[in-house]
Order: C-alpha cells, then sequence, then structure tokens
C-alpha cells in the first residue's frame, strides 16, 4: 500500500529558530546521512559556535554566512505513521515572497515564536498569510523555552497574546507546543523540563493531523490548458485540479455555458488507456461539439456551483514594489486563465503587521492587505474560496511581477456594458479565424460611422476591415 504524505510549512519571525527545528526533526528521526552531520559539525566548529542545526537546512553559502534562510527547502522525513514533506521557509520580510510560495502547498503549518522575543511582526504577517492560504491546521510552537527557564506563565502570555491576533482572522491553532528546538525538548519526545505540560510533542501533534479529503471527491474543475488539433479530432488538454470526469459526463464549458458530452478520454500509450480521469491527472480529452475553447476556460459538469463572471470581492495581500491601486490595468491569473483586470474599489485596506485598518486608502501598500473589489475584462469563471480552494485564489500581476496574491470572498453583479465589451477584439490575425466564424456579422467603429459586417461576407475580408478599422482608430470592435 501507498504510504501517506503530508505537506507541513514552518513559520515565523526572523531567528525565531524554523531551521533549528526542522533540523532537529531530521536529527532526531535519524533522518541524515552522517557526511551531512559531520560537514555541520565542521563549519559550527570553524565559526566557533556548538551545533548548528539550521546549517543542515541553510545550504547556500550566503545563508550560512549570514545565519538567515532565504529561499524555501523541502526536506522529508517519516514517522511510523506517515511520511512528510516538510517546508523551511524564510522569517524575513524581505523573503515574504519565498515565504508564501513555500507555504502555498502545505496542508498543516507549525507557526514558531521565540518565547524570549515574542510575537512580532512577521510572526503575525505569516498569521495572516496562512490565513489567506486557507491553511487551517496550524500548531504554534513556543521555541527557546530555554532562555525563558521553560516559564509555564511565559507560555501562557504569548498563548493569549496571538489567539488576540489570530483568532479574528479565522486561525484558531490546534495547540500552542512549548519547545526548545536547540535542546531537543518536546521535539520528538515528551520533555523534563516542560513537565507542566501535557500536550503533545511536535512529532505526536503533526502525527494526529487528519489529511482534508481528497480533491477528487468534490465538483469537478477542468481549467483549460490548451487545444490542440491531432488528426482532425480537437484535443482538450488540462489538468483535473478537483473532481472526476469520464467519457459519456454531460459537461459545460465557462464561462461560455455552451453544453456538450465527452467522447473520449486521450491517452498515449495503451497501457494508460482509462475512461475516468481523476483530480491531479493531466489529461486530453474530445468532446461531442465543436465549439471554440479558450486556454483559461472551466469543464465542470452540467450542474456546477462554479460562479462565472465579471466582478468578485476578494482579499488581497500585496508584495508589489508600487502600491496596488484603482484603475491600474495588472493581469490576473486564475487556474489556467489570464485576463486584463482593474481594481475597482479598494474598500479597506489592513497594515498586516497590526491589523489596523488604513483610513480611506488610495492604494494597498507592500506587505500589507485588503478587502477589493476586482473587474477583470472578460467573464472568467471561478470559485468561493471557502467553497473550492484551488480555483478560488488568484494572482495579480504588474508589469510581468508576480505582486500579490488572494481569495475570492463573494461574487459581485456583473456590469452589463461588459457584456458586450467580453466581445471586443483589440487585433485581429489569422489566428482568430476560428472566433471570427462563430459570429454572425460585426459592427466596426463604434464611434461616428458604425458599420455593420455580415458573415456572409467572407472571413478574410472581414479580419481585413477589421484590422483597417482599428487601425483608423475606430475600434473598439464588437462581434455579436
Ligand atoms: N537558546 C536557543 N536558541 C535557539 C533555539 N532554537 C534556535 N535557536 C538559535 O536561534 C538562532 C536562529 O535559528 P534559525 O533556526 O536559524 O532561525 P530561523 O527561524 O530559521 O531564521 P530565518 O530562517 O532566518 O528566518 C540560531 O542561532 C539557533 O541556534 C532554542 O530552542 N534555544
Ligand atoms: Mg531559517
Amino acid at each position: 500500500m501507498n504510504r501517506e504524505s503530508l505537506n507541513i510549512v514552518v513559520v515565523g519571525h526572523v531567528d525565531h529558530g524554523k531551521s533549528t527545528l526542522i533540523g532537529r526533526l531530521l536529527y532526531d528521526t535519524d533522518s541524515l546521512s552522517k557526511g551531512a552531520i559531520d560537514k555541520v559539525k565542521r563549519i559550527s566548529a570553524e565559526k566557533g559556535k556548538s551545533f548548528e542545526y539550521a546549517y543542515l537546512l541553510d545550504a547556500f553559502e550566503e545563508e550560512q554566512k549570514q545565519g538567515i534562510t532565504i529561499d524555501t527547502t523541502r526536506l522529508q522525513f517519516k514517522t511510523d505513521k506517515r511520511d512528510y514533506v516538510i517546508i523551511d521557509a524564510p522569517g524575513h520580510v524581505e523573503f515574504l515572497k519565498n515565504m508564501i510560495s513555500g507555504a502555498a502547498s502545505a496542508e498543516g503549518a507549525i507557526l514558531m515564536v521565540d518565547a524570549e522575543e515574542g510575537i512580532k511582526e512577521q510572526s503575525k504577517r505569516h498569521g495572516y498569510i496562512l490565513s489567506l492560504l486557507g491553511i487551517k491546521k496550524v500548531y504554534v510552537a513556543v521555541n527557546k523555552m530555554d532562555l525563558v527557564g521553560y516559564s509555564q506563565d511565559r507560555y501562557r502570555e504569548i498563548e493569549r497574546d496571538f489567539n488576540e491576533f489570530l483568532n479574528p482572522l479565522g486561525v484558531n491553532p490546534i495547540e500552542y507546543i512549548p519547545i526548545s528546538a536547540y535542546y531537543g525538548e518536546n521535539i520528538t519526545a515528551k520533555s523534563g523540563e516542560l513537565s507542566w505540560y501535557e500536550g503533545e510533542s511536535i512529532i505526536e501533534a503533526i502525527d494526529s493531523l487528519e489529511k482534508e479529503p481528497e480533491a477528487e471527491q468534490k465538483e469537478l474543475r477542468f481549467p483549460i490548458q490548451d487545444v490542440y488539433k491531432f488528426d482532425h479530432r480537437r484535443i482538450i488538454a488540462g489538468r483535473i485540479e478537483s473532481g472526476s470526469i469520464e467519457v459519456g459526463d454531460e459537461i459545460t464549458i465557462h464561462p461560455s455555458g455552451k453544453q456538450t458530452r465527452v467522447k473520449t478520454l486521450e491517452y498515449w500509450q495503451e497501457g494508460d488507456r482509462s475512461d475516468v480521469a481523476k483530480a491531479g491527472e493531466s489529461i486530453g480529452i474530445t468532446v461531442e461539439d465543436e465549439f471554440f475553447y479558450n486556454r483559461g476556460d472551466f469543464i465542470t459538469h452540467r450542474e456546477s456551483s462554479l460562479s462565472t463572471g465579471n466582478r468578485f470581492r476578494g482579499n488581497v495581500f500585496w508584495l508589489g514594489k508600487n502600491d496596488l491601486v484603482p484603475n491600474k490595468k495588472y493581469k490576473l491569473k486564475l487556474s489556467t486563465a489570464e485576463v486584463e483586470c482593474q481594481i475597482e474599489t479598494i474598500i479597506k485596506a489592513i497594515d498586516a503587521s497590526t491589523l489596523e485598518e488604513v483610513e480611506s486608502p488610495s492604494g494597498i501598500k507592500k506587505n500589507d492587505v485588503g478587502e477589493v473589489i476586482v473587474r477583470t475584462k472578460s467573464e472568467i469563471g471561478f470559485d468561493l474560496f471557502n467553497e473550492l480552494e484551488s480555483t478560488g485564489r488568484f494572482v495579480i500581476v504588474d508589469d510581468f511581477d508576480i505582486s500579490g496574491g488572494g481569495i475570492i470572498l463573494g461574487q459581485e453583479e456583473s456590469e452589463a456594458e461588459n457584456a458586450a465589451e467580453e466581445n471586443h477584439i483589440w487585433s485581429v490575425d489569422k489566428s482568430d479565424l476560428e472566433k471570427i466564424k462563430e459570429v454572425e456579422s460585426a459592427i466596426i467603429g463604434l464611434g461616428k460611422y458604425p458599420e455593420r459586417i455580415e458573415h456572409s461576407e467572407s472571413v478574410l475580408s472581414l479580419i481585413e476591415k477589421i484590422n483597417h478599422s482599428l487601425k483608423s482608430g475606430n475600434s473598439p470592435v464588437v462581434l455579436v
């Protein structure tokens, strides 16, 4: 039988002991080679330090020199119960992006707080990010208990203060675990120094986490990655995000709402032949009716809770150099869809380290969060994050840089005028032939002298006319 595997990320403020905890876990579960241990012994000695567990992870010279983690590292270890991939995230604010990319694939998290230093800026920001990523299985490790004389009062104080911050965000830690990562107290075994603590050690705690129900139990979400022409067949390719799909299934393509049926599941080798495919699999399908499919369209079963529209309310976390501001063009990526978007309204902007609301914000600053209304240029399919996570989150690209990410909280009414705008085309070439073939006529130049072109004209002459119109500044062109 396949062993179960769980991804856990370790986050928290800089120097609070994340890499040390993971080094300890690996060391105490005999997951390290003798060579790796000897090397760390040597480097630690050269630097006049006793054994530095963090060096087991901070692989790069720069990281060791500065005693700081820059990139995320993924390591594996196992317990009797299952396998783990444990992700070491950097704590420095400058590397927040790396922290987020590390945390995005995690199913559970350990949020580290230094008992002596207490809750710091990144402890809070990381807590916020966990809530935005929807990571609900969170343990707080109260580390460096050796530096506060293993004081139960100090532990309680941190638990109380941090809950005050985290609980309103929907982060309710399962347990606060007092530890000393350096001295191995309460990591793989109960600690003598912490006899007042009756809860689980780190290993017992993560072993007691239940895995989420598999994505394949949920509704079908099959975002289209590409459409290939292959000896007269058109193959729709992509990766199934959730649910499963079977030959004969009645499906709907969003946002167009067109319906058809699955004809075949394609396969490369006879041995891969199957009539059903599940979440996580990359597949190609053919369908019974030929429509025009776009990369970024969603395939669902005929009845589905997927929303389609051009406006939604979401929470964003902003990492861009420039503030996130209304009425500027950004690119929104959601699954395989990429579409131009604007922030229509900033409902509120929040300083992620204090939770203070910024009064009448003109934008959202780097490393802060906010609630916004996003408007996309054309309609897209999406889910509400609390219903389906993988299709309820999005990324915002500013000038080719991934600058923010967020989750969808609710759908807003689509703007009627955009229904027409959806069919605007801003330039055309031969690759648009398919799309143009589908339309019945086009109105060119909505300016002073609109001209209607009937589809009976040849497609090429249509393209010519459209392009001529665009060049002469008579855009937009609406296909009807
Ligand atoms: N006394 C004491 N020191 C600790 C403990 N855990 C970690 N340290 C020390 O704290 C320092 C920072 O530890 P790291 O594990 O590098 O911290 P980090 O959270 O990974 O830091 P970044 O990755 O840079 O954010 C190191 O010198 C560790 O030896 C502990 O339980 N007790
Ligand atoms: Mg580190």
